[in-house]
C-alpha cells in the first residue's frame, strides 16, 4: 500500500524564527520523497488558526503533525488536544537564556491522555522528528520502509568507514 506522499506530514512552527532549525526537518522529509505542508502558526499569537488547523488536519489527509516552538512551547500540546493525529513536538532553543529547556518541558510534560512524542531540542530533534514521522508512515508504506532501510544502511556504512579510517 502506498500513501499520498505529497501531504501526509505537516510541519508547523510557532514563528518564522524557528525555520533555521526546522529547515533540516523539511529537507529530511523531502529526502524521503515527502513534500510536507509547512505552516507558521502560533498557539499564543494565532490561537484560532491553530485550533482550525488541528480540527481540519485529519480531514485534509494529514497523518502526522510535526510541531515546533520555543519558549512557553504550547503549540504541539494545543494541537494534540484537538486531534487524534499523532503529534511530534520539537522544542526550539530561543533567546530566553535557558537553552531550550523551557520549550522541552513545555512540549514533553503533557498530561496523561494527550501525548506529544517529543524529540530532542534543536536541529538534532528536528531531523529526528522527520525520521520518526517517516517511520510512522512506513508501517503502511513498503516504499518508505525500503527507503528507511537504505537510510540506516548508509548511516551504518559511514560510521564503519570512519572507524576504519581511524584504525589506519
Ligand atoms: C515561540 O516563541 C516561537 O516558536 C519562537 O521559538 C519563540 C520566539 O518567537 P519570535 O519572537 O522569534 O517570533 O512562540
Amino acid at each position: 500500500m502506498t500513501s499520498d506522499k505529497k501531504t501526509p506530514v505537516a510541519v508547523v512552527m510557532g514563528s518564522d524564527s524557528d525555520m533555521a532549525v526546522m529547515q533540516g526537518c523539511i529537507d529530511t522529509l523531502k529526502g524521503f520523497g515527502i513534500n510536507p505542508i509547512v505552516r507558521i502558526i502560533s498557539a499564543h499569537r494565532t490561537p484560532q488558526i491553530a485550533a482550525d488547523f488541528a480540527d481540519k488536519a485529519l480531514g485534509n489527509g494529514i497523518k502526522v503533525i510535526i510541531a515546533a516552538a520555543g519558549m512557553a512551547a504550547h503549540l504541539a500540546g494545543s494541537l494534540a488536544g484537538r486531534t487524534r493525529c499523532p503529534i511530534i513536538g520539537v522544542p526550539i532553543a530561543s533567546n530566553s537564556g535557558v537553552g531550550g529547556l523551557d520549550a522541552l518541558l513545555s512540549t514533553v510534560q503533557m498530561p496523561p491522555g494527550i501525548p506529544v512524542a517529543t524529540v530532542a531540542i534543536g536541529k538534532a530533534g528536528a531531523k529526528n522528528a522527520a525520521i520518526l514521522a517517516v517511520q510512522m508512515l512506513s508501517i503502511a508504506d513498503e516504499d518508505l520502509a525500503g527507503k528507511l532501510d537504505d537510510f540506516r544502511a548508509t548511516q551504518q556504512k559511514k560510521v564503519i568507514e570512519k572507524d576504519s579510517a581511524l584504525q589506519g
